[in-house]
């Protein structure tokens, strides 16, 4: 027996995102995305999938809310697409668009479950990627009255907020390396979109306490973890840089108002040039309610000269893969918590993504994913262990509550503990979907169980 016993005032959830779940792509108004455009664009999406139907859950939000209620989560953490709101990026209010937030939201009160809503997790109007996007900090200014907007119209209903799902994805994973929407590959552009994105952040924030909206407010970056190979000097700062990418790089500037000096010398030395302007990392730095964390893996790594661009490498330590790829490393999620606790305090966290992706199919009304049972216990036990570390842990949301959209690769991977056919768009609860709820109602299991 190892029993893993959690506090019992923990929330526990489960996250989607809209362009993954929704569909009603051209439905009462909504304008044009950026993902609209990426996955009609040959060769970008696995299969030339797109979210013009996904789960449909435009359509079907009470069934999906049901499938919550059973599950016996506190909280639920979801998107909203921008250009339902504003069709155009900013101006003109489409109205259809908030009130389907509203049935949507007054729907989970009525089922006992709080939103939490993530402002912006990549579906940018098509109408602002047309001026620059994220690198045009018009788009700043955009953002804001967006969330402005959606402070006031929301407020007494919805109480946790998220400005930014994965400021890392938005800039580098998609304008460096170029695998997301819009798809650029420029070092500079990315950085300096990273950077707008955060005084996005900042500047929501700061309207958020002016406007006195009643609740929490956040981000949510993405987290690995690199550990080095050997205690080398140069394995070790290799793995430094690469874990200061994500952490350090979006959270300095948040937590301490700077960059990392590390991080800009090397940024430096690859060519690029900050571009910073006055008041910038004041609006960064305004204090936070919490901290959202997504991870997913980590690895082991070490220096190599002139590989990637950190000159580190990750190494195939033989750890066993989810069906994406992705190295099983529930240490990594230990290790990064509690750094980023020894970095800037204990300041309260929630886990508002951790999942793993299988592909199991139904069989008979059933779909047997083990492998996912196994992967949220050996993780959640990591969790527990940062807990009794001292990271200061309030909730853990696993991604997903169901089979998505999964960005470039299309439907072809499943991250969710509900399947979806994608056909019929008919939902079955996996194996895990029962084993999480046990879990909840718990609040403990058996890791050798
Ligand atoms: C993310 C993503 C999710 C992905 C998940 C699995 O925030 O990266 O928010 O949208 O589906 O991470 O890759």
């Amino acid at each position: 027996m190892a029993i893993i016993e959690f506090p019992k005032d923990m929330k526990w959830g489960a996250a989607t995102a809209s362009y993954q779940v929704e569909g009603g792509a051209f439905e009462d108004g909504r304008g044009a995305s950026i993902w609209d455009t990426f996955s009609r664009t040959p060769g970008k999406v696995l299969n030339g999938d797109n979210g013009d139907v996904a789960c449909d859950t435009y359509h079907r939000y009470e069934e999906d809310i049901k499938l919550m209620k059973e599950l016996g989560i506190d909280s639920y953490r979801f998107s909203v697409a921008w250009p339902r709101i504003f069709p155009n990026g900013r101006g003109e209010v489409n109205q259809p668009g908030v009130d389907f937030y509203h049935r949507f939201v007054d729907t989970l009160l009525e089922n006992g479950i709080e939103p939490m809503c993530t402002l912006y997790h990549w579906d940018l109007p098509q109408a602002l990627q047309d001026e620059g996007g994220w690198a045009n900090r018009s788009t700043i200014d955009a953002f804001v009255e967006y969330s402005e907007f959606m402070f006031k119209e929301f407020q007494g209903k919805i109480k946790n907020w998220i400005t930014l799902n994965e400021p890392w994805c938005v800039s580098f994973l998609s304008n460096f390396i170029g695998e997301h929407a819009p798809g650029n590959k420029d070092l500079q552009l990315a950085t300096d979109i990273s950077h707008h994105l955060m005084v996005a952040h900042g500047r929501s924030v700061k309207a958020f306490r002016t406007l006195k909206i009643d609740g929490q407010i956040g981000y949510a970056p993405n987290v690995t973890w690199k550990e080095p190979f050997s205690n080398k000097q140069e394995d070790i700062d290799a793995c430094k840089r690469e874990v200061g990418w994500f952490v350090e790089w979006f959270m300095d500037p948040v937590f301490k108002g700077s960059y990392p000096q590390f991080m800009v010398d090397w940024f430096e030395s690859k060519g690029v040039k900050m571009n910073i302007q006055d008041g910038d990392l004041q609006d960064i730095s305004q204090p936070i309610d919490f901290l959202g964390i997504n991870y997913y893996t980590g690895n082991v790594a070490r220096y190599k000269e002139n590989s990637g661009l950190f000159d580190s490498e990750d190494l195939d330590m033989n750890y066993e893969r989810t069906d994406i790829g992705w190295p099983i490393y529930p240490e990594g999620f230990y290790k990064v918590l509690t750094y980023i606790t020894e970095l800037y305090g204990q300041v309260p966290i929630y886990i508002t993504e951790n999942g793993a992706c299988y592909n199991d199919e139904a069989e008979n009304g059933r779909v047997k994913d083990q492998r996912r049972i196994t992967y949220l216990q050996l993780h959640l036990a990591a969790l527990k262990r940062s807990m009794d570390s001292g990271v200061n842990i309030k909730g853990y949301l696993t991604w997903s509550l169901m089979d998505n959209f999964e960005w470039a690769f299309g439907y072809s991977m499943r991250f969710g503990i509900v399947h979806v056919d994608f056909r019929t768009l008919v939902r079955t609860k996996k194996d895990s979907y029962y084993w999480y709820k046990q879990t909840l109602e718990n609040g403990w299991f058996d890791l050798t169980y």
